[in-house]
């Protein structure tokens, strides 16, 4: 296998590097807020089992509480009412998480607007100037999003009307989700769609369409500016939990130097 081979001699070298997606999770992570009526998930905590004392003399571990999708994580089809047909998060074949990622950059649109919406001519744009969409591979949205993501109140940018984050518009939504090769939508923000979302048509249109064509979501990524707008390799590692919506979960990306 020439191909793992060459691999291994480029991380030795320097040549592959690994760059880490995930932010860390703490009791500090942010979390999505939804509007009442809707239940909301509970954040990261840690409860010490046994820290070098007496509960544990020699050794050190704890217990964890949150939702799945808390952090830096993977949403499974599952996870909409669109996709209840679709797989869990342990059915999630391993050879969808790995593949190719390319970046899509509207940063600088989102410093500007918070409310920036990824249209289906933004991305076609992209595809004029780098080529196609990955087949089996990811896009990821680039958005300067994750320099908030160590402050709750910045990161989910709320006023009396609602948050305010960028993400894909509906149609742009649909179209990845049922005309494009890929198999998974990746952002900086606390979810896929964009912060305004819940008054789409359809709501949540993110969710909707891509885990309702059986594609998954990644969120709260760190990290994006280190990657190229293509030929980078992720590798995405969600917990296989028995009919779990996803997972918080690491992700990786090798990038060529
Ligand atoms: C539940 C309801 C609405 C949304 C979400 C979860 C997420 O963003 C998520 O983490 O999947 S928008
Ligand atoms: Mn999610």
């Amino acid at each position: 296998m020439s191909s793992l081979t060459d691999l291994v001699s480029g991380l030795a070298s320097g040549a592959v590097e690994v760059v880490d997606l995930t932010a860390v999770l703490s009791d500090r992570t942010p979390v999505i807020q939804l509007p009442e009526p809707f239940a909301s998930t509970p954040g990261f905590s840690m409860e010490v089992l046994s820290r070098y004392d007496e509960a544990g003399p020699a050794w050190y571990w704890n217990a964890l509480h949150l939702g799945e999708h808390v952090g830096t994580h993977f949403d499974a089809p599952v996870h909409w009412v669109t996709g209840r047909d679709g797989r869990d998060v342990a059915a999630v074949p391993p050879a969808h998480l790995v593949g190719p990622a390319v970046v899509i950059d509207r940063s600088a649109e989102a410093a500007a607007d918070p409310d920036f919406l990824l249209e289906r001519e933004h991305v076609e744009a992209w595809t004029g100037e780098h080529g196609p969409l990955p087949e089996g591979g990811w896009l990821l949205f680039r958005t300067g999003w994750d320099a908030r993501s160590g402050d709750q109140e910045t990161f989910l940018n709320a006023d009396e009307a609602g948050p305010h984050t960028p993400g894909p518009s509906a149609e742009c939504a649909r179209w990845l989700a049922e005309e494009t090769p890929i198999v998974g939508f990746g952002v900086e923000t606390v979810g896929t769609d964009a912060g305004g979302a819940a008054g789409f048509d359809p709501p949540f249109p993110a969710h909707a369409y891509l885990l309702g064509a059986n594609k998954y979501g990644l969120t709260q990524l760190q990290n994006l500016d280190r990657l190229p707008p293509t030929g980078s390799v992720v590798i995405v590692a969600p917990l296989p939990i028995q009919d779990g919506s996803g997972s918080p979960c690491r992700v990786l990306a090798l990038v060529e130097r």
